[in-house]
């Protein structure tokens, strides 16, 4: 008999929803050292938590977070609240010995990010493990171009150029949702997206940043205010608010390689819906992902001949593929919802083989360092120099 890992999640939204569905199929689908246990969910409203609960596959339901950590029976506290909370509770967790999993971005603030990270560093001591969730490194066809570059496919990067482009708030009357205070959200499609492109081009490339140049925008100033709202769709109350997060947000940046990097993260890209998209170029060849065709992986070969060379597909459908094997025969494709589940596999062997998840709470924490300085230098107007207007 396999020992089991209770598991306690807080939150039950849209990333509530994507963990809870992870946690549900996991053990159907790949071979685990340990069997997790769905053991309560925690929520604040009583009724709606016994309601999520019952629908996501939760035995029980807590209206105090902090119960999970008196609960013998959770091992691990899965955060899936805003960002607000998640440095209270990730580091209470982590204190009272449970593993913990958190969403992304790793916290609002770097003096957030900082005391987990110290939280997690403290904690592994005592054999506890951490790891912020950053989905897309596992989808198969972005772990599969990490591969490419740690086997030297690419050799030097000269070039990465990351987008998230979304549009789901370019209506003006799309209400004042959390993810767009930033009390709550900590920053707008910067923190919420461009976190995403950050840590996957850290990810692939193995590379960090080591500085950045920006600007950000927030084109509606004032929407309606936020009804109930549910994953990212919302009823309008009554009275508008302020909009105090970025809507969009652009950077360059510099590889500790010595390539240059681009990004750009937006909820403003009208027709895209979730393309995080990453091309990297390298001395010897060219990778490009992009994730609303999230089963393909473009690479370039630059060795080849002329004649020969050109981006070409690569279907990561393939049983040799990362995390493609345990799923369905080749070609018949993987969706937004796996990556969570691979998450929960990986961190789950980790917990088991007593090693660091990754990405580590450091790894949030140097995300969050980027995030800081991206809203620093888009506030320092002497970085931009105006041109004449004819
Ligand atoms: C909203 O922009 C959002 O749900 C993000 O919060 C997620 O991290 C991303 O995966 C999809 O879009």
């Amino acid at each position: 008999m396999r020992p089991v890992a209770g598991v306690g999640m807080v939150g039950y939204a849209f990333m509530g929803r994507t963990h809870s569905q992870a946690w549900r199929n996991v053990d159907a689908f790949f071979d685990l050292p340990l069997r997790p246990a769905m053991v309560a969910l925690a929520g604040r409203n009583p009724e709606a938590t016994e309601q999520a609960a019952a629908k996501l596959g939760w035995a029980h339901a807590e209206t105090d977070w902090k119960r999970l950590l008196d609960r013998d029976d959770v091992q691990i506290v899965d955060i899936c609240t805003p960002g607000d909370s998640h440095a209270e509770i990730a580091v209470a967790a982590l204190a009272a010995g449970k593993h913990v999993i958190c969403e992304k971005p790793l916290a609002n603030t770097v003096a957030e990010a900082e005391e987990m990270a110290a939280a997690a560093r403290a904690a592994a001591g005592r054999g506890v493990r951490a790891m912020v969730a950053f989905n897309y490194r596992r989808v198969p066809a972005v772990a599969l171009a990490r591969r490419f570059v740690a086997e030297g496919k690419l050799g030097q990067i000269r070039h990465v150029r990351a987008q998230y482009l979304q549009d789901w708030i370019v209506d003006p009357d799309f209400p004042l949702v959390w993810r767009l205070q930033k009390d709550k959200a900590g920053s707008g499609a910067l923190g919420d997206i461009g976190a995403h492109i950050i840590d996957t081009a850290q990810y692939v490339t193995g590379e960090r940043l080591t500085g950045v140049s920006a600007m950000t925008e927030t084109f509606v100033k004032e929407r309606p205010l936020a009804a109930a709202s549910s994953g990212l769709s919302a009823g309008s109350g009554t009275g508008t608010g302020p909009v105090t997060v970025d809507d969009a947000a652009l950077f360059t940046a510099r590889l500790t390689g010595g390539g240059l990097a681009s990004f750009e993260a937006t909820r403003f890209a009208t027709g895209r819906k979730n393309a995080l998209r990453i091309e990297i170029n390298g001395s010897l060849g060219s990778l490009a992902f992009d994730f609303e065709s999230m089963n393909e992986l473009w690479f370039h070969d630059h060795t080849l001949d002329d004649a020969e060379a050109g981006f070409r597909r690569v279907l990561v459908t393939e049983p040799g593929h990362p995390y493609a094997g345990a799923w369905w025969p080749p070609g018949h494709g993987l969706g937004y919802e796996h990556a969570f589940t691979h998450e929960v596999k990986d961190f789950i062997e980790a917990i088991a083989a007593g090693t660091d998840p990754a990405p580590s709470f450091d790894d949030g924490l140097q995300v969050q360092r980027v995030l800081a300085a991206v809203e620093q230098s888009a506030a320092d107007d002497s970085r931009f120099t105006p041109v004449e207007v004819s």
